[in-house]
């Protein structure tokens, strides 16, 4: 259950949007959500016990965000604050000291980046880590952007890509590559 990566103080893992809403019976689901939780959870375990940090973000849309379809978006009403659709995923596993990003929380903008807007970058850098870990939803959105802002912030980044789920999952051989070129390790092939 666990990917082979060694953890040490200098890493973060960084869960990305375990949310109800990406996971199956979601107002936005994601094929294959709810079955990363297992992984995940043993990879918090694995990086808690190394002594790296362990970074959950969340997407967390006031009402009549600007993404939704009714003002004009891409996307379903989704995530939005304080609703159980927002609540991170019942079996995720997030110690009490894993630090809580929430992300997108302005009306009139969409962020997909945990960095996005959120002073990440500079916490991160703060805490001494330089290597980001990288899993969670959606590969091909939020994780597809977190990957390139964490390499853009300057910090090793690694995808655990059999830990990630994708919106579309015919794109995720060229998100991948995308994320090569970038200069994000890709540990694992992806599982769909
Ligand atoms: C996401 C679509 C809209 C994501 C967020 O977390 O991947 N996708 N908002
Ligand atoms: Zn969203």
């Amino acid at each position: 259950m666990r990917m082979n990566l060694e953890y040490g103080p200098d890493d973060a893992l960084l869960v990305v949007d375990m949310q109800n809403d990406f996971c199956e019976g979601g107002a936005l689901a994601v094929a294959g959500g709810a079955a990363l939780v297992p992984g995940i959870n043993a990879e918090i375990a694995a990086a808690r016990a190394a002594g790296a940090l362990v970074v959950a973000s969340r997407d967390w849309h006031p009402v009549d965000h600007a993404s939704f379809t009714h003002r004009g978006g891409p996307w379903p009403v989704h995530c939005v604050q304080d609703t159980q659709g927002a609540a991170f995923h019942p079996d995720l596993a997030l110690p009490d000291e894993a630090i809580r990003v929430s992300k997108a929380t302005a009306f009139d903008a969409d962020a997909y980046s945990a960095f996005d807007g959120t002073g990440l970058g500079g916490y991160l850098r703060e805490k001494g880590v330089s290597r980001v870990v990288v899993c969670g939803l959606a590969l091909d959105v939020c994780v597809k952007a977190t990957a390139l802002e964490a390499r853009r912030e300057g910090f090793a980044t690694r995808l655990l890509a059999p830990l990630t789920a994708a919106v579309d999952p015919q794109g995720t051989p060229a998100v991948l590559d995308e994320l090569r070129d970038a200069g994000v390790a890709i540990d694992g092939e992806a599982s769909s």
